[in-house]
């Protein structure tokens, strides 16, 4: 059962209802290498909003064509040449797109591929886990452009490789892919088959979990990181107080106890 779904019909990003409440979002302007426009960041910003009120349990982002992303929209920048604050206000609605994936509580998993550059790779950092086939590869070319990063890559980019790589990517244009990009971080998962089949698999295993211990894992993890470790700490355990008392959970402690929930094992 793939269908598109009925709130979500777009001009550039399409919405599919798969089985067991996953959505697959797909960046569709494959002519533009999936380029983001003010457009798409406004659909993006839609979406992203409504789906965690909406029943998604976990959500696939993918793209169409050969690239994933290839970041802002270049020629739509130049043709509007923007003021300081004009482009201050576009990052800040990026922003608002990628806050709401990053802190909405619903599980993000992006299937990568091809081009993965610039805001493309500020988008797949705002996922929850990165899942890429061998022709993804990943650059920060703003240095090149004449540009600055504005859609995160300074917290998101930096969280996953560090601050040394980030800079070394933007000053440098340095492109990471295959092995590479999984050992720094770019990614958690390289495929040799599709990065979409395994998002996909990934999908369905977390949205097998309670939504509630979702919500907790999609939005809580993020905030602590902004916070003291003591604040962290109070609000894990306010956290864990609501979601590990959670009535929905006792079957599955009550399976535990009765020897009859799946063990913990070693994958071989
Ligand atoms: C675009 C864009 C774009 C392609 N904005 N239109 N991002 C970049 O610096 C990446 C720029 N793009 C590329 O390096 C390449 O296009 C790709 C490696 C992604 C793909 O290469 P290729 O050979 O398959 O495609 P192409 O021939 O370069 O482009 C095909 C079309 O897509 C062409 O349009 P057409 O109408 O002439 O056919 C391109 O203009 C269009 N296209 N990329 C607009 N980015 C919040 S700040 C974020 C800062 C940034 O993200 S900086 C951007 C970094």
């Amino acid at each position: 059962m793939s269908q598109p779904h009925p709130d979500f019909l777009f001009a550039n990003v399409t919405v599919t209802l798969e089985d067991e409440g996953i959505w697959v979002v797909t960046l569709n302007r494959p002519a533009k290498r999936n380029a983001l426009d003010e457009a798409t960041i406004e659909e993006l910003i839609e979406l992203f909003s409504k789906a965690p009120r909406q029943g998604a349990r976990a959500i696939v982002l993918a793209a169409s064509g050969d690239h994933f992303c290839a970041g802002l929209d270049l020629v739509e920048h130049h043709d509007e040449d923007r003021s300081p604050a004009d482009f201050m206000h576009v990052c800040l609605r990026w922003h608002e797109a990628f806050n709401k994936m990053e802190y909405g509580g619903v599980p993000i998993i992006a299937a990568l591929h091809g081009a993965v550059v610039g805001g493309g790779l500020e988008l797949a950092s705002a996922a929850h886990v990165r899942v890429a086939d061998e022709t993804a590869y990943f650059a920060l070319p703003e240095g090149q452009r004449g540009l600055f990063t504005g859609g995160g890559a300074t917290i998101r980019v930096v969280d996953l490789v560090g601050k040394s790589r980030m800079i070394d990517m933007m000053l440098t244009g340095r492109v990471y892919q295959g092995q590479e990009a999984l050992d720094v971080g770019l990614l958690q998962y390289l495929v040799s088959g599709s990065s979409l089949d395994k998002a996909l698999e990934l999908a369905r295993r977390a949205a097998a979990n309670l939504p509630l211990s979702n919500f907790a894992i999609c939005s809580a993890v993020s905030h602590m990181q902004n916070m003291s470790a003591m604040d962290a700490a109070y609000c894990e355990a306010v956290i864990a107080g609501v979601v590990n008392t959670q009535p929905d959970a006792r079957s599955r402690l009550d399976a535990f106890a009765k020897k009859t929930a799946a063990r913990v094992r070693p994958n071989n």
